[in-house]
């Protein structure tokens, strides 16, 4: 970019000082991208450095640090050793359960070690996949790091997904090896993982992919079901090694995969974005530090579950790239009371916590009581991610969580840009805060927000999100479907990677996120499409035809809400609801499970036959419509709102 487009950026325009150290800093960042990231990538170790910063011969294919070498693992683990690092704590675990347990780097050297090699005589090498279906217990980041460590890649799968969505997730990523546990305990009562993990196996073999490892970590010491020769205890498999057995971390080109980790987007199956072994771990590294200005006496907690991206980079690999030590909590947040997370904060000093809108307003909503009677003295930086907060959430969240001395981070990102790439960066200055918005793109990103059109919207006017410039901590891909991935993100503003949200700048420069532009969903935090969610509700055999659409909700943010049209023969009852409920929640997760199913006699639809959720939701909420004018059928429209009108 050159400096003239640089100084003509709108948020370039108006700042106060404050900002300007910030900003000064930002701008030389993206005049030029290629030396920038040269430096940042300086501060890792690599095994050889690479010929080229970036090769941009083959847009959107870009690749960061060509012809360089190195492992995460070497600068997450084996950087630490001779330090003073390798006896810190690398994680606080505690189980729902009140079990607890202390990790330090040495020991997650040493036990990553040991999986390694044991992985390695599974047959696990450079380029292999393993699927780890784990829940929040020290083995999840152990599985990562053992199976990166080889040069192979993850696929980590959320353990709240069901064992359909799993065994697509295996069938994607063809792995023969799969991590799981026996059962872990969620508000109380034991959620049995091995048992899904059987299922899956048995779904995936249907489907020509045959798992021929399942490594099993015994978490509560139920009974499971067991099948010789597949089936094998970590603890068991892991006494055949010593705690001297040392494996060499592989060496990884910059452009390799790291990992793929699956995601949901507009069309019904979800998709494998691959992330890159120098690129990722890159824009990990930075983006960390900016983010919280992290120090050796951290102690940071990301209160989210690995199984999404957030989980990948703020509890495994970003603390881990900094040697911090960090807190992994197994259970529900409020159990078994409401101020669990404050009550952990206070045992371990927490100086850094970062969580999503839709925790903060659960916690918000038991009562300030919970949270007021904890001083949490530690804490001096608050992080939020996910969806919009809610500027009286911000409120909240501020006064008694940070006692109002804490700024809030808020970090705009995706599964698809590794980590936060609008937010404020307290690791290299300060920036006055606003709250419910993300403030700045952070150093080498930048982002504008354009029109149908593709022009940059006026201040104040909400368009679409765009990143200019490509940045390290891109995807590699889509895992198995490079025309997927030029059209999800390329092909509306090309060259500009599309990112499906709105967004709207103030008169300061300052970037809103306004939610998704596309028919994907955030329940719970939690990304999800509504299209996936049709797709179950087809697979049972009364339904004809399937509408979703995300309804707002004071504590979710949005859930979803179904409508069917039934097969001729059928009658609406609140049985067959049930049954529906359940076919999504079998084919996705409990995650996905709709606020209800309305029975319609038609589907609305426009002229050419699309299904207009967005619209259908503005009108179930009788706000002001868009251009309602394409679409075929009113009576379907009236159908259905008189159904929701019901269910409220
Ligand atoms: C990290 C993560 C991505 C979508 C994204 C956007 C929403 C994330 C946000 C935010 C407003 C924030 N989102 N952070 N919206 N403010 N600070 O959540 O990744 O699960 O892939 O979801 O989340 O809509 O497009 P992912």
């Amino acid at each position: 970019m050159s400096t003239n487009e640089i100084e003509n950026l709108p948020y370039m325009e108006k700042y106060n000082p404050y900002q300007k150290a910030y900003l000064d800093f930002w701008k030389e960042s993206v005049a030029d991208i290629r030396k920038f990231w040269d430096q940042e990538a300086r501060k890792l170790l690599w095994y050889r450095t690479w010929d080229k910063v970036l090769d941009d011969s083959n847009p959107p294919f870009y690749r960061w640090f060509v012809g360089g070498e190195t492992n995460m693992t070497l600068n997450a683990l084996d950087r630490w050793k001779g330090t003073y690092v390798f006896n810190k704590v690398a994680y606080y675990w505690e189980g729902e359960d009140g079990s607890r347990r202390s990790v330090s780097y040495r020991e997650l050297y040493e036990e990553v070690n040991r999986f390694s090699k044991a992985l390695q005589d599974f047959g696990v090498g450079p380029n292999s996949t393993v699927t780890i279906y784990l829940p929040m217990i020290p083995e999840l980041p152990i599985a990562m790091l053992s199976v990166v460590r080889l040069g192979a890649i993850h696929s980590v799968v959320f353990s709240g997904f069901s064992a359909q969505a799993l065994a697509d997730r295996i069938v994607d990523a063809k792995s023969k090896v799969l991590i799981t546990a026996d059962a872990y305990p969620r508000r109380g009562k034991p959620v049995e993982t091995k048992k899904t993990a059987d299922d899956a196996v048995a779904i995936a073999a249907k489907s020509g992919v045959n798992v021929e490892h399942v490594v099993v970590v015994r978490r509560l010491g139920t009974d499971v079901p067991w099948k010789e020769g597949r089936d094998v205890w970590y603890h068991e498999l892991m006494s055949k090694y010593s705690d001297t057995t040392y494996v060499r971390p592989e060496p990884r080109k910059g452009d390799d995969v790291l990992y793929i980790l699956y995601t949901s987007g507009t069309t019904g199956k979800p998709k494998g974005i691959m992330h890159s072994a120098g690129g990722n771990m890159v824009y990990v590294h930075s983006v960390f530090k900016w983010n919280w200005d992290i120090r050796p006496e951290d102690v940071h907690w990301t209160m989210a579950d690995i199984g999404w991206v957030t989980g990948h980079t703020y509890i495994v690999y970003g603390p881990l790239l900094h040697g911090a030590t960090e807190v992994l909590y197994e259970g529900a947040i409020d159990y078994p009371k409401p101020d669990r997370p404050w009550e952990m904060v206070e045992r371990y000093g927490v100086t850094i916590f970062y969580t999503s809108p839709t925790a903060e307003r659960a916690l918000r909503a038991y009562g300030d009581e919970w949270v007021d009677k904890h001083e949490m003295p530690t804490l001096r930086i608050l992080g939020t991610v996910g969806e919009p907060i809610n500027p009286d959430v911000w409120h909240w969240y501020n006064e008694h969580v940070g006692k109002g001395r804490c700024p809030i981070v808020d970090t705009w990102w995706m599964t698809e840009t590794s980590a936060a790439m609008i937010s404020p960066a307290p690791g290299i200055a300060t920036v006055t805060l606003k709250p419910g918005s993300a403030t700045f793109p952070l150093p080498g990103i930048v982002a504008d927000v354009l029109d149908e059109d593709g022009k940059p919207t006026p201040p104040g006017v909400k368009g679409y999100l765009v990143i200019k410039q490509p940045w390290p901590g891109m995807p590699l891909g889509i895992w198995g479907d490079p025309e997927r991935f030029v059209k999800v993100y390329f092909s509306r503003f090309p060259p500009y990677f599309q990112a499906g949200d709105y967004a709207v700048r103030d008169e300061e420069g300052y970037f809103w996120l306004l939610g998704r532009a596309d028919e994907v969903l955030k329940v719970a935090g939690h990304r999800l499409g509504t299209i996936e969610m049709e797709d179950a509700l087809l697979k049972h055999p009364a339904v004809a035809e399937s509408l979703v659409i995300g309804m707002p909700d004071p504590t979710k943010g949005e859930v979803p809400v179904a409508a069917v049209v039934l097969k001729p023969g059928y009658k609406p009852s609140e049985e067959l609801k049930l049954e529906l409920i359940k076919v999504v929640r079998d084919n996705i997760g409990a995650i996905a499970t709709p606020e209800t199913v309305l029975f319609v006699p038609k589907v609305p639809k426009t002229r050419s036959g699309k299904i207009m959720r967005r619209l259908l939701r503005d009108i179930l909420l009788n706000r002001q419509l868009g251009d309602a004018t394409t679409l075929e059928d009113p009576s379907a429209v009236e159908a259905l709102k008189a159904a929701w009108d019901e269910f409220k």
